[in-house]
């Protein structure tokens, strides 16, 4: 096994934080998963870790209401955060604004934040919020690896069409971009989000 991958395997929940203000000191290295209400970011965290519950999922969006900090090492040096998703409508128009806020404090401020995976919906990837989400990582200068999620809801040749479309739509995007396709129920697709989280915490 990867020092990584052992790593992922005995991470632990470290805290939960309501806002940017109140997160801990800004030191190390931290990854974020960012993406939209019910894309999956907290079902790949676990199958990260192998573990069924290590953060809280719900087939209702709008789960993931604070910043949640994992750390993958005692020292809590290197950490993932998972952040809350964006654009669940039945989230009232103020609290989406004032998470649109936080989370724009969060990529362009924190220093400790070496990269950003924004996990979609395989199925309808790169929506308006997902883009606004990208360009403000450029704005941040953040490097980004997009994860199609749920690819297990796709037959083989709709995930070949999508795929070629969303490359193009990414080349445009977000030039320097990686991605990669997964499936947090089957658990495909880990060891390439796994080197796309090393290359990450090598480049800090
Ligand atoms: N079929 C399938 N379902 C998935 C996959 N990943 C997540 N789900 C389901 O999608 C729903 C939402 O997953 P979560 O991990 O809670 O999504 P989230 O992005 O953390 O959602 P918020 O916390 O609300 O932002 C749950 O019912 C999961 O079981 C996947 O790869 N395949
Ligand atoms: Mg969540």
């Amino acid at each position: 096994m990867s020092a990584l991958a052992s790593l992922l395997k005995s991470m632990k929940f470290m805290l939960s934080s309501p806002s940017y203000s109140s997160l801990p000191k800004d030191y190390g290295v931290e990854v974020a998963f960012a993406g939209r209400s019910n894309a999956g970011k907290s079902s790949v965290l676990n199958a990260l870790a192998n573990r069924k519950a290590l953060a809280k999922t719900s087939s209702v969006p709008g789960k993931t209401r604070h910043i949640n900090l994992f750390s993958l090492t005692d020292d809590q040096e290197k950490r993932l955060a998972d952040l809350p998703g964006y654009g669940y409508a039945k989230v009232d128009a103020r609290e989406q604004a004032r998470w649109g806020e936080e989370l724009t404090r969060y990529i362009t401020e924190r220093e400790s934040l070496k990269g950003v995976v924004i996990v979609m919906d395989m199925r309808h990837p790169l929506t308006e919020n997902d883009k606004q989400m990208v360009i403000l990582c450029r704005t941040g200068d953040k490097p980004v690896h997009v994860l199609l999620n749920k690819a297990d809801k796709l037959k083989a040749n709709k995930r070949a069409a999508i795929k070629k479309s969303f490359e193009k739509e990414l080349a445009i995007l977000a030039p320097g971009a990686s991605y990669s396709i997964f499936s947090a129920v089957k658990g495909d697709g880990i060891p390439e989000l796994r080197s796309a989280i090393a290359r990450f915490i090598d480049a800090s």
